[in-house]
Parts: C-alpha cells; structure tokens; sequence
C-alpha cells in the first residue's frame, strides 16, 4: 500500500500557506502539547516532511492526518502544472506528473502533494487576517485539481487583525467542499468535534469509520469528566476531613508565647497540606486533559493555591450569605455551626453565645463576619500529667469553607477544558475569578451541603455518594460549557 493513505483508514492532509497555523490546528485537534510531537513555532517553514499522526482507539486505527509543509510557490507551481498539462483543466494525472518531473525548487510543494494523490482529504488553513492575494488563489487552484474531498478551515491567528473574511469565505466557496471556522488556540471540545463531524460531511466514502471515530471520542470525553469527578470527590473528602496534630508539652503552657508558636506551626501545616492535597488533584485533573505546558506549579512554596488567609477568596467565591445559612442547616451539626473562638478549646472551651443560635442562624452570622476563618482547636489540656498534649487543627469551621475549597477546583477544571494544545507558552494554573456554586441549583447545594457535613466530621456519607457523582458530573458540564 501507498505511503501515506492505507485503505480503510479515513486520512486527511493539513495544508495551506507556510505559518497560517496548519501545525496548531492539528496539536489542537489532536490534543498533543509536545513540541517534540507537533513543531509549532513562528519561524516560517518549520514543517519540512509530512508527518502522520494516528488516532488510535484500543489499537484501531481510527483516522490519519497528515502535517505537511506549507505551500511556498503556488504561483510558479500552478503555471508549471499548467504547462505541463497544457490545454484545459489539469487533474490528477497533470499533478502526477508534476510530482515525478521537476526538482527541488518546487521541494515543498511536491512533499505537500504526494497524501493528495494517494486519496487522502484536504484540510486546507488559512488566516483570513491575511489579505486575499493570487498566491492563495493558486493554492486554492491546486488543491481543486487534486479532486479530493476538500475542507477550508479558517484560523484567525490575531484577534485584532484586520480581515476580509467575506471575501476568503466566498472565494473557498467555490473551491472547497465546506468551509469553517477553527480557532488554533481558542478551540475548545465542542468546535474539535464540530471540525471532526464537517469530515464527516466531505468525506462519504468512509463514513463508517468517521462515524465510529466521532462516538469514541465523545465516549473518551464522557469517561474523562467521570475521572474527574472522582478525582474531585476524593479531594473534597480528604480536604475537608483533613486534621493536623502537634504535642503540647507542658512547657509549652507555661508561656503563651510559646503556645502561640505551637498554634502558627500547626496552622502552617494544615495549610501546607491542604496546599498538596490540592496540588495533587490539580495534577491528576492536568493529566487526564493531556496537558504539559499548564501547570499546577511546581514547588510547594510557589504553590498558588486557594489562599484561604486572604479576604478575596471569602468574597469571590463560596456561597452568599443566605444559601449559606440553608446549607448550614442542612448539613446539620456539621462543623461550620460550631462558632468558638479560635483557642476555645485551649483557653476556657468555652463557645461564643452565637453557639446557642442554631446552626441556620450561626451560619448567617457568620457568613455576616467573613472572611474570618476559625481554627478547630481540639485537646483540653491538663497540667501535671507530665505528658503532651494532643493538639490538633482542622478543618475551619467556617460555613462557607467546602464551597470555596470546589469553586477553587472548579475554576481551574474550567481553564484546563478550554486551554487549547496548539498553544506552546507556558501557565501557571490559576482560579478565574467568579465561582460557580452560587449559581448551583438548589437541590445541588442540599445535597452537596449534606453530604460535606459527613465529610468535615470524618465520616462521609458513602449512601450520598452517588448522588454527589451525579450533581458534579453535571456541574462539569455546565463549567465546561460555559462560554
Ligand atoms: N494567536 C494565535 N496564534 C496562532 C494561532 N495558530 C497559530 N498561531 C501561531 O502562528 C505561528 C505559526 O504556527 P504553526 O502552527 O507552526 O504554523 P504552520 O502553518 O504549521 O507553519 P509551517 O510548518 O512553518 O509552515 C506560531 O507562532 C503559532 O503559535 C492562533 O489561532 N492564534
Ligand atoms: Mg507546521
């Protein structure tokens, strides 16, 4: 069989001028971030042989594209087709025998040509920012001579660029198939499988196996979102359970200075790890969306973590101060009711006269009292036992703390489902800016709140767990739906 296109296997070449973005669109249809894989890059002609890459699902061979290098002479070349032709419109033979006879000068154009005459399709890039000149109009030209199933796809490479896209659209009318549009690096799932469903459309004979490809990637995406979900899942109940411990030695009372030392330590380490558990969940999220070039960060002390110290995080994200007070009440005795002072436990274990209000009211008033965040401070300590103490720290007993703890997670789930793998800059992972457990219907926030409320006491409620796969796999969706 040829080099390029086997039979059965549905194939399609990505050409177009050099630099329009040919590599980009495919690193971002295929999800590939690795420049050792796809070469993006802005130095012109960076592509110089065709490479293939496969779509592989459980060892079948799905679909194949073809990265080529850019046209370079499309002028020179279409006379030299023409010529060689003579009268009339040249076809494939014409393009046959073009390939065989001439040299290097046309080097790019040969190699760009050799899949088309094998059968596969023609995904054709252009940046309709570029003015519409006879040099596009030759490659437009070729490509129609190729007689293969032929898709323009148009990748507006800067946003601010003027463009005459009325003009390339009418003009790959008349030469193309179908024409779309493909942002390289704002494309996110939904256009990918738009882009994959328009082969559909241009290319009849494998309609099979372009059908069979779409359902499987669309199953790979489902079966993702369930991976993640779970990933969520496991965070929240390690987070929200989390307890940091440290012994109290006697001498350790003697001065409260040295028992506030002790109580920062603790509390540097709750955050310490509250900050790795995150860390983690983040990078497994990263790794399941294929991403290499976004990062969680890389050191623990550069983490840029939900900062629950700062009084933003309390205002942008969580729930406002009326759903808090219903969720308070529903996850019931939960902590988050409980308002003693930070050091109740150590000083008098006294709680505040909030405590006597019920757990919806406390919530309210403390949602009112944002962001303060208060320090479960467990371990009545008794002097003269000649032992330590257990101290131990976690989690706050702020209402509003599991919410922000998922709209942290959820606003970088958002940012990992809509960065595109074309791109090749480097980012830090960050959260956006509004959470999105506000807007959750109310039956989710109930049934979320409940089911934290098992979670912050230690012992999660595995009867509520499906459910809770239920409403986060919706929410998900929504996140990563959301325009
Ligand atoms: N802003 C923006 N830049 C893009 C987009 N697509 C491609 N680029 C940039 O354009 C430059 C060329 O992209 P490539 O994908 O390497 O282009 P190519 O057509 O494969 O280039 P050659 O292989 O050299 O012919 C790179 O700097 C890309 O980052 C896009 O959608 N938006
Ligand atoms: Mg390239």
């Amino acid at each position: 069989m040829s080099e390029w296109v086997q039979q059965d296997v549905p194939a399609f070449a990505v050409v177009g001028r050099v630099n329009m973005g040919k590599s980009s669109v495919l690193a971002t249809l295929l999800e590939i971030d690795d420049n050792q894989l796809i070469r993006v890059s802005a130095t012109p002609g960076e592509t110089t042989n065709c490479q293939t890459h496969r779509v592989v699902f459980s060892d079948r061979d799905c679909i194949r594209f073809i990265d080529t290098p850019g046209f370079s002479r499309p002028v020179e070349a279409m006379r030299e087709i023409q010529r060689l032709h003579g009268e009339g419109t040249p076809g494939v033979e014409a393009l046959k025998e073009f390939v065989a006879k001439v040299g290097e000068e046309f080097g790019d154009e040969k190699r760009l040509l050799e899949p088309l005459l094998e059968g596969a399709g023609v995904l054709y890039v252009v940046d309709p920012a570029k003015p519409l000149r006879d040099d596009f109009l030759a490659e437009m030209e070729i490509l129609r001579w190729t007689g293969v199933p032929r898709l323009a796809l148009l990748n507006r490479r800067a946003a601010n660029a003027g463009t005459d896209e009325e003009a390339w659209r009418k003009r790959l009318g008349g030469a193309f198939n179908l024409v779309r549009t493909f942002d390289a690096h704002q494309a996110r799932y939904e256009e990918r499988l738009r882009l994959l469903k328009a082969l559909l459309e241009i290319e009849e004979r494998h309609r099979g196996r372009l059908e069979e490809t779409i359902a499987l990637v669309e199953e790979e995406w489902d079966r993702r979102r369930e991976e993640a979900v779970e990933v969520i899942i496991g965070f929240l109940e390690e987070s929200l359970s989390l307890k940091v411990t440290a012994t109290l030695e006697e001498r350790d009372l003697t001065l409260p200075s040295r028992r506030h030392r002790k109580e920062e330590l603790l509390q540097q380490e709750y955050f310490g790890d509250l900050a790795k558990l995150e860390r983690k969940c983040f990078e497994k999220l990263l790794k399941i969306h294929r991403h290499h070039l976004l990062k969680a960060d890389s050191s623990a002390e550069s983490f840029q973590g939900i900062d629950l110290e700062s009084a933003e995080t309390w205002t942008k994200w969580g729930l406002g101060r009326g759903q808090l007070s219903v969720a308070a009440a529903l996850a019931g005795g939960a902590a988050g009711l409980a308002v003693d002072v930070a050091t109740g436990g150590l000083s008098h274990g006294a709680g505040t006269i909030f405590g006597a209000l019920g757990g919806g009211a406390a919530a309210w008033l403390k949602g009112g009292s944002l962001p303060d965040l208060r320090i479960d401070l467990r371990g009545g300590v008794k002097l003269g036992t000649g032992e330590g103490k257990a101290l131990s720290m976690g989690p706050p007993k702020n209402p509003n703390f599991p919410w922000i703890l998922l709209d942290g997670v959820l606003t970088r789930y958002q940012r990992i489902v809509n960065r595109s793998h074309g791109r090749r800059d480097e980012e830090v992972l960050k959260g956006q800016e509004a959470g999105f457990t506000r807007d959750f219907p109310a039956d989710r926030r109930s049934v979320l709140a409940k089911w934290f409320g098992g979670c912050l006491k230690g012992s999660p409620n595995r009867a509520l767990e499906p459910e809770i796969f239920e409403a986060l796999l919706e929410t998900l969706q929504e996140v990563a739906e959301e325009k």
